[in-house]
């Protein structure tokens, strides 16, 4: 038996002198050099104790070595879970706990906070700093530059990704090796990359977008990645020259858009700019094609999926659309009261199945049940339809989600912890317009009687136990939420109170 993803991504590149990855310091890294850290971490994990399917959580700066540690998970047959760097200790805790995690490699300057918990969950603690520093380091330094390939079939679990749910409580994505091989083939195929493709690499690794998306196509491709830090508008700029294609958020491309140093002739060359994660707003695509003479590929994916459409890359790119079904992907518009299948032109719950279709959520058989139907339909929660020329629009989300800067937040999640607060007899958690992330948080909250509400004190509270993408940018203080005659809160008219909050004033 083999192991199909760790065959198809890694194994081509061994001992190839190739550049993988070019990096802010000015050096490049091969392949061959990539690939043997690859195998050095996997002895590493093999020493820790790390079995095949344990799973191996992981809260570290973006750097070639957290690049290489999940190699190695995918060498070794263990399940790479990546957490968000920006995750508070009260949430990894959870993580390590729900995750039954075998290893927890974290920040070195985190290591003392964090051993407590790994303790009580019974998890090994390593360290990795963005420097490549850290015990994980020390003990990969004196381990052999050769593994043998744990054997693995396609359904076998290759990464576990949490995404937070309508519940309050994050969900963990199981995904097969198939899941994502499949998906990375055919985006390759989708959008023609090759090794002569430089992509600039700007997002972060620890979701889908930049890890299975840019990562593994770049990977598969034979090409190499332009490997930044975070998003930095100097730096990327400065790198653009050089790359080939890039892939990012819409937040990425209105910061562009704003830059007068970005120009047409900064991009001509260029072969591709791809968006996804959040709506492009259709003034976006245009503006840019506008100043630069790109259309901007818009695709649509999802945690659970990987990617599910794309527009084509010979076709024409149509604003404000995600284009077609990827191969071997369904899509199918339904009902969301009845479940029934709609006619093209109408407006429903968006079904997806095809072989980038997840295993279930990690220990919630019924939250599964919900949503990953037995026909091997998942129920994606976004609204759209398909036009008559076959283009899928989104226009809308069923589930109660706010996307900003192309990181979900769940309101439910954010709800939990204010009302928890001392003085909070209820909130309501909405998403407003925002001319950077696209949309923003405002935590609307009502005082028991008598009590009086210090806004700095709920910002302190947050600051402290929820990831900063999460924190409310607006606090409003109201005496009662607005309800309708069944006594739901009404949602949607917080929003159209507080629409304009973050926009900027005109004159
Ligand atoms: C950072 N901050 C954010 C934020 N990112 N606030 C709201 N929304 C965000 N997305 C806050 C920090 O907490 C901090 O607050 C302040 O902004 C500055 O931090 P920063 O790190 O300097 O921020 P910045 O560089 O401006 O980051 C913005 C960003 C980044 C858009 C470049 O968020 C980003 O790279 N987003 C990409 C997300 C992504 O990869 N999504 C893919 C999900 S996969 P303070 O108060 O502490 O100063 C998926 C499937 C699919 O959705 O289809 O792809
Ligand atoms: P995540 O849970 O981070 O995987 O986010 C997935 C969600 O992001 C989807 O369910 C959509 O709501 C949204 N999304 C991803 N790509 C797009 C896009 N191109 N346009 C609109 N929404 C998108």
């Amino acid at each position: 038996m083999s192991n199909p993803l760790y065959d198809a991504l890694f194994a081509p590149h061994e001992g190839q002198d190739t550049p993988f990855l070019y990096l802010p310091d000015g050096t490049t890294l091969t392949h061959a050099s990539f690939l043997r850290s690859v195998d050095r971490t996997a002895n590493t994990l093999a020493s820790l104790g790390v079995q095949p399917a344990d799973r191996v959580a992981v809260h570290v700066a973006k750097s070639p070595a957290a690049l290489a540690l999940y190699g190695a998970c995918i060498k070794a047959g263990a399940v790479f879970l990546p957490l968000n760097t920006a995750y508070t200790l009260t949430e990894l805790d959870y993580f390590v706990r729900d995750s039954g995690a075998a290893l927890f490699v974290c920040d070195p300057g985190e290591a003392a906070d964090v051993t407590p918990f790994a303790e009580r969950a019974g998890c090994r603690l390593m360290t990795l700093g963005a420097d490549g520093q850290g015990s994980l380091a020390d003990l990969a330094a004196s381990q052999d530059a050769a593994f043998d390939t744990v054997a693995r079939g396609a359904e076998d679990l290759a990464a576990l990704l949490y995404t937070s749910g309508t519940t309050g409580r994050s969900k963990g994505a199981m995904l097969s090796q198939k899941n994502l091989l499949s998906n990375a083939k055919t985006l390759v195929d989708t959008w023609r990359f090759t090794s002569d493709d430089v992509l600039l690499h700007a997002l972060p690794i620890f979701h889908s977008h930049g890890l299975f998306v840019a990562t593994n196509v770049s990977l598969i491709a034979g090409g190499s990645m332009i490997f930044l830090p975070k998003f930095e508008v100097d730096a990327v700029l400065d790198a653009l020259p050089r790359a080939t294609t890039m892939m990012g958020v819409p937040t990425f491309y209105t910061r562009l858009l704003d830059e007068p140093r970005f120009t047409r002739e900064l991009v001509e060359h260029m072969r591709l700019f791809i968006s996804g994660s959040a709506p492009l707003l259709a003034e976006t695509h245009e503006r840019f094609e506008a100043r630069t003479g790109h259309r901007i590929l818009e695709r649509y994916g999802m945690t659970e999926t990987s990617m599910n459409t794309s527009n084509p890359y010979d076709g024409e790119r149509r604003a404000g659309t995600v284009g077609f079904p990827l191969d071997g992907v369904e899509i199918e518009v339904h009902d969301p009261e009845t479940g029934a299948a709609l006619p093209h032109g109408e407006i429903g719950v968006l079904w997806v199945r095809g072989p980038n279709v997840f295993h279930g959520y990690r220990g919630m058989p019924e939250k599964t049940r919900e949503e990953l139907r037995e026909d091997g339909f998942f129920i994606t929660g976004d609204l759209g339809l398909i036009d008559d020329r076959g283009y899928i629009h989104i226009v809308g989300r069923g589930k109660d989600l706010i996307i900003s800067g192309g990181y979900n937040i769940y309101p439910k999640e954010i709800e939990l912890f204010l009302d928890a607060l001392p003085g909070v007899r209820e909130s309501a958690v909405i998403g407003a317009p925002h001319p950077d992330l696209g949309e923003s948080v405002v935590a609307v909250l009502v005082p028991e009687t008598g009590a009086t509400l210090d806004p700095a004190r709920i910002e302190e509270a947050a600051r402290r136990d929820l990831a900063g993408f999460k924190r409310p940018r607006r606090i409003e203080i109201l005496d009662a939420l607005p309800r309708n005659t069944m006594g739901k809160v009404q949602k949607n008219l917080l929003r159209e109170t507080y629409a304009s909050v973050f926009q900027p004033v005109a004159g």
